[in-house]
């Protein structure tokens, strides 16, 4: 008999095992499956803009293809294929390496690209920003896990996190090793925080012998689609400084407004505007990506953190964990510099950028809107609008009999009617389970990413199926679940 494998699904790393990420979970896998099939699957299960059609920014790609092939730059006919600016912008990322794309970088990331990081920051906030506290990771979700990390030593360690929440944290915490303390989003006040609830998750916490280290939000929500406005913002500013926790700032949908009554607002500047002692003392961690907004550029892995009342040993700490991955990827970087950096107006690449950039956002607004109207026509179904990011979390009031039958089969009941939805439909989603609800509601997230001339027909399959689904189990004994 051959011996037993070191590598034994019982002896991994038991962290690894109980880990969960529903984005990539049970439904995105029956999904690949039936594609194999040769079925059509529309997949909302990530916010992927560009799997979706969405077309990059010209201005970004034109640079960074220069910056890949500087040699392009020689050609007599460069000036015809690529505008000036585009050219003068991949020489002055270029003159920030040394080596080029194809050379680590320092393992913050480029000195040049973090001072255009910090002068956005400058210009966002109205606050000094210095780039020796910014860090350029790949993707957002490398530095939160680079964060999680540093904070949590044991299972005693506490991080509170939204319900519902993307699970990014959930999943890093318990791959980390520490505890998930869950505050709950209120649905009813269109997915508010309510800082009571947190203190009294905090008291709770405590008396089961757990230390809260720290406090993740995101703004705008994902699944949730909420943007907090600045009042909310200094109530948990204010809460973390009375409890003496490290604010860790999802703000990667920054860009991905809806409304205009609550622009987007960053932590640090509420914090600034706050003064002493918030402004000196609360610990605070910032994350933004280009993977969001209307860049959506996931696949080039380029993000940044920034540092605010950060003991300065332990940023060294930070750096040499950053360190033995030696760099992040550099042509993520320079999508990162882009960001900050795009062109302005009087530029030649201005009009078109503003064109492009406009035109995106403004499609996603109102595909926000098409998707919120269309669940709420839909029957036993209510969903708040989606104020910011790139989802909607309806709520479905399932059946008994569904509820009933999803038990039969071994099933979650959201998990159970969203494989139904994706086997007749083809629409791929995530169950509300997956990023944490209320007991007795189910929800479940999509993305408001299909084409805007897609929107209708997805929305109609959705509406089709739902509607049977509700009058195949709602007979004359089908109470609905009560919440
Ligand atoms: N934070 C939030 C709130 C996110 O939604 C995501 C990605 C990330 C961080 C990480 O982004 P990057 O690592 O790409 O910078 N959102 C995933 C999601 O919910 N669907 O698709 C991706």
């Amino acid at each position: 008999m051959a011996p037993k494998k070191v590598l034994a699904p019982d002896t991994i790393n038991g962290n690894i095992k109980k880990m969960v990420y529903a984005v990539r979970g049970e439904l995105y896998i029956r999904a690949s499956e039936l594609q194999k099939q040769g079925k059509k699957i529309i997949f909302t299960n990530v916010g992927n803009p560009h799997a979706l059609g969405q077309k990059p920014l010209t201005f970004s790609r034109q640079v960074i293809a220069l910056c890949q092939a500087p040699f392009l730059m020689d050609d007599p006919n460069a000036d015809i294929f690529f505008p000036a600016d585009a050219i003068a912008r991949a020489k002055q990322y270029l003159s920030y390496t040394s080596g080029g794309l194809g050379a680590y970088s320092d393992s913050r990331g480029l000195p040049g690209i973090r001072k255009d990081v910090a002068d956005f920051l400058m210009r966002r906030d109205g606050y000094p920003s210095d780039p020796e506290l910014i860090f350029l990771t790949d993707g957002a979700s490398k530095g939160v896990a680079q964060l999680l990390n540093l904070l949590i030593r044991d299972e005693k360690d506490g991080v509170l996190c939204p319900i519902p929440q993307y699970p990014l944290y959930s999943a890093t915490i318990q791959l980390v090793g520490g505890t998930l303390v869950p505050y709950y989003l209120s649905e009813e006040a269109g997915w508010g925080l309510d800082v009571q609830d947190l203190k009294r998750q905090v008291v709770e916490a405590r008396m089961k012998g757990i230390t809260v280290r720290g406090l993740v939000f995101i703004n705008p929500g994902n699944p949730t689609g909420q943007c907090l406005s600045e009042a909310n913002l200094r109530e948990l500013i204010q809460f973390c400084h009375e409890e003496h926790i490290v604010m860790l700032a999802d703000e990667v949908y920054q860009l991905n407004i809806y409304q205009d009554e609550r622009p987007f607002v960053s932590a640090k500047k509420v914090m600034m505007d706050m003064g002493p002692p918030y402004s000196r003392e609360v610990e605070l961690v910032s994350f933004h990506t280009v993977s969001k907004g209307f860049w959506g550029e996931c696949g080039q892995r380029g993000a940044y953190l920034e540092l605010t009342n950060i003991h300065p040993k332990t940023v060294d700490e930070l750096y040499k964990v950053a360190s033995i991955a030696l760099s992040p990827n550099v042509p993520g970087q320079i999508f990162v510099g882009l960001m900050v950096n795009p062109p302005k107006p009087g530029e030649i690449s201005y009009p078109r950028y503003s064109e492009e950039s406009k035109a995106i956002l403004e499609s996603l607004r109102r595909r926000a809107r098409i998707m919120t109207d269309g669940f709420n026509s839909c029957r036993n179904i209510t969903c708040n609008f989606t104020e910011g990011a790139m989802y909607s979390f309806p709520k479905i009031k399932l059946p008994q009999a569904a509820i009933a039958a999803a038990k039969q089969t071994g099933k979650a009941p959201d998990v159970f009617y969203c494989l139904k939805l994706l086997e007749a439909t083809g629409i791929s989603t995530v169950p509300g389970s997956g990023f944490g609800q209320k007991e007795g509601t189910f929800h479940l997230r999509t993305t408001i990413l299909p084409s805007e001339d897609q929107m209708p027909e997805v929305m109609r399959l959705f509406k089709n199926f739902n509607d049977n689904f509700m009058s195949q189990y709602e007979g004359p004994s089908g109470a609905l679940s009560k919440l």
